[in-house]
């Protein structure tokens, strides 16, 4: 498969990586100096603070090393509508962890993502401790534009890169009883100080979870870089789960542990409001969440400014064609 390369150097020294992606153009950095992230978050900034060291934070915050040696999949090499805009994309973000707010992205730099390690085990032959330096020998990496869309109804369009789940499960090689996935987000409440953490009403950490053919599916991808650069930490660095036929909450941000499990597991926003937040939740523009409609979702891809056009949502996110057929009754 050509637009694999093998090995994926995904974590080398910045002085032996490629040099600055597309994505990263002096024109979108400077539009983000130049005002963008302050006219977005100034409110909660206080003012135009800098950190020390100069450069405007929400900049440095996405400025992770390159990733090199990953070619585009074909199949998700282009889409229906324009990439978002990364300054964007990177400061509107959910990560309950952190905060209710949209403008997470700086506290979510609290996050410590070295050292990391990543728990795979459950009914499995091979239970296994991934370091990211094992990850990155184990799977090579590619990237996948792919649309995203919240439970919300806002929307992104996001050029991920990873490696499919599909690998991770051929590796672990599950026992015939396992039939669901359970992924943990890391928590540490001194570290992470959501919504609840001392009243008990969530069931933290956040966990979500997938049949194991939804896992195995095409589409089901794990990602650890995105806009040609390692996750910031606000996208759920250093490992997180996308999911792009299914609303947003269903892909765990940070994940430190992967299970394989006989019977469906508690997921957090499932036990917290089952109405509102299916087991499935596929992205059906026929099926209203109880509180607003799904037919239609907030693209949100230019900026400077956070704005959105409205697009009618599509079955499946639009990718019917690849599965569909798990849910055929
Ligand atoms: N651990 C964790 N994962 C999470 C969330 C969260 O709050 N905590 N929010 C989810 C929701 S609701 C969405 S829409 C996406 C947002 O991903 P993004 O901020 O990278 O766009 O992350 C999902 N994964
Ligand atoms: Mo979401």
């Amino acid at each position: 498969m050509p637009y694999l390369h093998i090995p994926p150097p995904w974590s080398l020294p910045e002085s032996q990586t490629t040099p600055e992606q597309a994505y990263f153009t002096r024109r979108q950095v400077l539009k983000g100096l130049l005002g963008l992230s302050t006219a977005i978050v100034a409110p909660s900034l206080g003012g135009c603070q800098t950190q020390a060291g100069g450069g405007d934070p929400l900049p440095q915050s996405l400025d992770r090393p390159p990733l090199a040696d990953y070619g585009t999949h074909p199949d998700f090499a282009a889409l229906d509508r324009p990439l978002t805009d990364p300054l964007l994309a990177g400061q509107y973000n959910n990560f309950y962890e952190f905060g209710g707010t949209k403008s997470i992205w700086r506290a979510a730099q609290a996050l410590p993502t070295e050292p990391w390690t990543i728990e795979v085990g459950g009914l499995v032959n091979n239970p296994q401790t991934y370091d990211l330096d094992d990850l990155r020998r184990s799977f090579s990496l590619e990237e996948r534009l792919y649309r995203f869309r919240c439970v919300e109804a806002w929307s992104m369009a996001l050029p991920w890169i990873g490696f499919p789940m599909r690998k991770l499960v051929e590796a672990a090689d599950p026992k015939p009883e396992a039939q669901f996935v359970r992924f943990t987000s890391f928590y540490e409440p001194t570290i992470t100080p959501g919504p609840g953490v001392f009243s008990g009403f969530y069931p933290w950490p956040y966990t979500e979870a997938l049949t194991l053919a939804e896992m195995t599916n095409e589409l089901a991808f794990f990602a650890v870089g995105i806009y040609g650069r390692l996750l910031p930490k606000q996208h759920g660095a250093p490992l997180r789960a996308v999911l792009p036929w299914k609303y947003g909450f269903k892909g765990a941000k940070s994940i430190v542990k992967i299970e394989f499990t006989r019977s469906q597991p508690a997921t957090f926003w499932n036990t917290i409001q089952p109405k509102e937040y299916a087991f499935e939740s596929n992205v059906d523009p026929t099926v209203p969440h109880p509180r607003w409609s799904q037919a239609e979702e907030r693209f949100i891809s230019e900026g400077p400014n956070l704005s959105w056009t409205i697009r009618p949502t599509l079955p499946y996110n639009g990718y019917g064609d690849f599965v569909a057929e798990l849910y055929r009754t």
